[in-house]
């Protein structure tokens, strides 16, 4: 496969995967998905990889959402397929992987970007990181997952109030609400991932995989189920249609 829009790079036991876009400010585009899956399915039949470590190339984004001005004309039915393949080969994936993936969340993580850090075992982000899920300003639900993840991360009161406002929220306030695990200054995000994956990597790897299957075991993907249908009925909606003109003509929309 023809690597485009990631680097990655094995270190001793840690894979560094570094989502590169950063003129889109890292957006999740359909090759990008299908790109990540690829070094994930190469790091899962590799033993010597105990952890991935995954960030965004740049200094002002880890990931901005799904890329918008791909899926502005998707209809339901390419809604809700693309939803269900994210799903698969992403944003489920990560989250029933075999080993522990830690987001370095080093900038806006909005959206989908947001839902991929959820999708992870552990969340560490920098001090200008800003995260939350705007997709009710588009005219969608957030669909890869956000909705189930945040709650279960945050509990139901705050996951409604960030999911119903789509407003953006600092590091520190993301801290405070148990989305992240750690905020450091810039300079020390790798710094602070790297300490928490060796910490890990000294630990038994069965026991480690299983820890995080018995964690897993708590929820059903009912609700995941739920959402696909529910994210795939927005699409081709008028407010849908008007959410997204809004954003690509950098305008505020108007429903
Ligand atoms: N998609 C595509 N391009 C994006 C983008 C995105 N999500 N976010 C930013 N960009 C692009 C901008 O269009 C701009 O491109 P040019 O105009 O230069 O060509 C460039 O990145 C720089 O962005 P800005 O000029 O806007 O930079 P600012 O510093 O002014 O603002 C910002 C930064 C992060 C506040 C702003 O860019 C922003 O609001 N971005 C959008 C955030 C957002 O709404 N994200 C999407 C959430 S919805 C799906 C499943 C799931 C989803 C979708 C589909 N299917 C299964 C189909 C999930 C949806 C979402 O993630």
């Amino acid at each position: 496969m023809q690597i485009e829009n990631i680097q990655f790079k094995q270190e001793g036991a840690i894979m560094y995967i570094t989502i590169d876009r950063e003129k889109q400010l890292n957006a999740l585009n359909k090759k990008t998905i299908l790109e990540l899956n690829h070094v994930l399915c190469l790091c899962e039949s590799d033993d010597d990889i105990r952890v991935l470590i995954i960030t965004g190339a740049g200094s002002k984004a880890f990931v901005a959402g799904a890329d918008i001005k791909e899926f502005a004309n998707f209809s339901k039915r390419e809604g809700t397929e693309l939803s269900r393949f994210g799903h698969e080969l992403l944003f489920d994936k990560i989250a029933t992987y075999t080993k522990p993936v830690i987001a370095a969340i080093n900038g806006y993580a909005l959206g989908g970007g947001l839902e991929l850090a959820l999708a992870t075992q552990i969340r560490i982000a920098s001090d200008n990181a800003k995260m939350g899920q705007p997709e009710v300003s588009l005219g969608v639900i957030p669909g890869y997952g956000g909705t189930q993840r945040l709650t279960q991360l945050v509990g139901k009161g705050k996951a409604m109030e960030l999911i119903l406002t789509g407003e953006m929220i600092s590091a520190k306030e993301a801290l405070a609400l148990g989305m992240v695990n750690y905020v450091v200054p810039q300079e020390d995000l790798l710094i602070k991932a790297i300490e928490m994956a060796n910490k890990i990597i000294k630990n038994s790897p069965r026991a480690v995989r299983k820890s995080i299957q018995a964690i897993n075991a708590t929820y059903g993907n009912i609700g995941l189920l739920k959402e696909i249908e529910l994210f795939g009925s927005c699409f081709g909606s008028e407010e849908f249609k008007e959410g997204v003109s809004a954003f690509l003509e950098k305008r505020k929309p108007n429903f």
